[in-house]
């Protein structure tokens, strides 16, 4: 018996499962330019970020003007891709400049639609792929500046927004159709080396003239880095990076930015996400937490299925609010921030179907959003068909939010809580206030409890999800892997 306890005692000292994984891992590749950090950043800047839940995206440039059509062909692609098409000359694209004059353009304007939606920060493109500026660099001919509009957009948008109390991140492609010394694949000869130290000074140049030009942005969200051209450039982007981050503490930036020294981009060669988030949610969310690796997210989505720029012909399904608000209380469930994208005409004007959407996803973040902004994933109770868990922490325990968006026919709001985790002291409609009964349902096979939240007969939440909370009086101090053992 002592040799038994010995051995148990040897084997606890010596190494706790999790962390002697750790360990091993780490030790198993030096990396020069890999993870920096281990786990999530723990600073004030990346917590507003991730307390966010709801952002923006706009999609804005010269390829609004075609609006994914030329001479009357449609462009089957995502418009702002339209210059890549056989069926423009590239020089064409490049003189659409000239008529660059979005006399409609009101940056306010857009920052009072995004905060009425309940939107708490803004990705916004400076450059795309075709390399159009959207501020006056002093490093391009190819900007506004060159332009009829002639103003400085970037600079209104950044005050706009911030002025509604809208946080400020700014897109930027690595990826210069404009820039002779651009290329995707990797320099050969001396005199594709030579272009692209050129087009790396450029890009250097460019995003220090960024952070200078406009100090109240909070982070940097990079496209395009899957060219091997910068992937081969992993220790310059790195001492990019650090150049950057010191100019502007606090700095946030995705994993779309650089790759390790062995080419692994997002998660480098030990598995361990890269830069400040995950960025490899376009268009699709994880299908579960476990899927999310644990980390910070985000998910930027468009409301038609693959369109970022405007295009003036949208085909296809064309998501709705409702779609939207799933997505959003999806991925706050998981962790993540989830970004809708607009992409304004040439003129200037936001189009109806994203008005639309901005005004009834906003009536529905001014009655509930207090189950998305600062809420986290909650460990402790089983997903159900439903909807989804989001919680936070109370000074006295916690408060959990289902939100239902399939309301079941028998109104019984089924609930299973991991066996040893606290339960509810009440239950109330978020919209309202009104009590909801709950009824205890016993406990299942895996010793878990089991509740019943009944949604009365009579109550009508007009074909919209509602939200159920959930009172705790002490905290929900149990842990992922404690109720992934109660399920086996
Ligand atoms: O700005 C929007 C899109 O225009 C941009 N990102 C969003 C936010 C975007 N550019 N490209 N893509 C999205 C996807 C492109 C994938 C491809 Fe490839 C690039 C296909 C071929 C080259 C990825 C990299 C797959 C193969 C190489």
């Amino acid at each position: 018996m002592k040799k038994l306890i010995l051995l148990a005692a040897i084997f606890v000292l010596a190494a706790p499962p999790e962390s002697f994984a750790q360990a091993a891992r780490r030790e198993s590749i030096a990396l020069q330019h890999g993870a920096h950090r281990i786990g999530k950043r723990a600073d004030a800047e990346m917590q507003r970020w991730r307390e966010h839940g709801l952002g923006q995206f706009i999609h804005w440039g010269v390829y609004a003007i075609p609006g994914g059509h030329w001479e009357g062909e449609y462009y089957a692609g995502a418009a702002e891709w339209i210059r890549s098409w056989s069926g423009i000359p590239n020089e064409a694209y490049d003189n659409l400049y000239k008529q660059f004059d979005p006399v409609d353009f009101d940056a306010r304007q857009w920052a009072r639609q995004a905060r009425d939606m309940g939107v708490k920060y803004l990705i916004f493109t400076t450059k795309h792929h075709d390399g159009f500026c959207l501020w006056p660099s002093r490093y391009t001919k190819y900007t506004v500046a060159g332009s009829p509009y002639g103003k400085d957009i970037v600079g209104q948008i950044v005050d706009a927004y911030t002025a509604e109390g809208i946080d400020v991140h700014l897109y930027f492609s690595i990826i210069d159709w404009n820039h002779r010394g651009y290329r995707s694949a990797r320099p050969e000869t001396a005199e594709q080396r030579a272009a692209y130290e050129e087009f790396k000074t450029f890009t250097r140049n460019q995003l220090v003239e960024l952070l200078t030009r406009y100090p109240a942005v909070k982070g940097l969200w990079f496209d395009g880095s899957w060219d091997a051209a910068w992937i081969a450039e992993a220790a310059w982007v790195d001492a990019l990076g650090t150049e950057l981050r010191a100019m502007h503490p606090g700095l946030v930036i995705g994993s779309r930015f650089r790759a390790d020294e062995f080419g692994n981009r997002h998660y480098d060669a030990n598995g361990d996400l890269i830069d400040d988030y995950d960025q490899t949610w376009e268009r699709s969310l994880p299908e579960n937490f476990a899927q999310t690796n644990g980390v910070d997210w985000d998910c930027v989505m468009t409301v038609p299925e693959n369109q970022w720029g405007y295009h003036s012909d949208w085909r296809g399904y064309v998501k709705t609010p409702y779609d939207l608000l799933e997505m959003l209380v999806r991925a706050v469930s998981m962790n993540g921030n989830f970004v809708v994208n607009f992409g304004p005409d040439g003129r200037g004007n936001i189009r109806p179907e994203e008005t639309y959407i901005a005004a009834e996803m906003g009536a529905w973040m001014r009655r509930n959003g207090e189950a998305i902004y600062g809420c986290s994933h909650v460990a402790q109770m089983k997903q159900q068909g439903w909807g989804y868990f989001t919680g936070k922490n109370t000074d006295k325990g916690k408060r959990v939010y289902m939100t239902v968006f399939n309301r079941p026919l028998d109104n019984h709001l089924r609930v299973e809580i991991e066996r040893g985790a606290a339960l509810p002291s009440r239950a109330y409609f978020l919209d309202g206030g009104a009590e909801v009964e709950f009824v205890d349902g016993g406990r299942n096979k895996h010793n878990n409890r089991l509740l019943r939240f009944v949604i009365p007969d009579n109550f009508d939440s007009g074909g919209k999800p509602f939200v159920v909370v959930l009172e705790f009086d002490r905290p929900t101090d149990t842990t992922d892997e404690s109720y992934q053992q109660a399920r086996t």
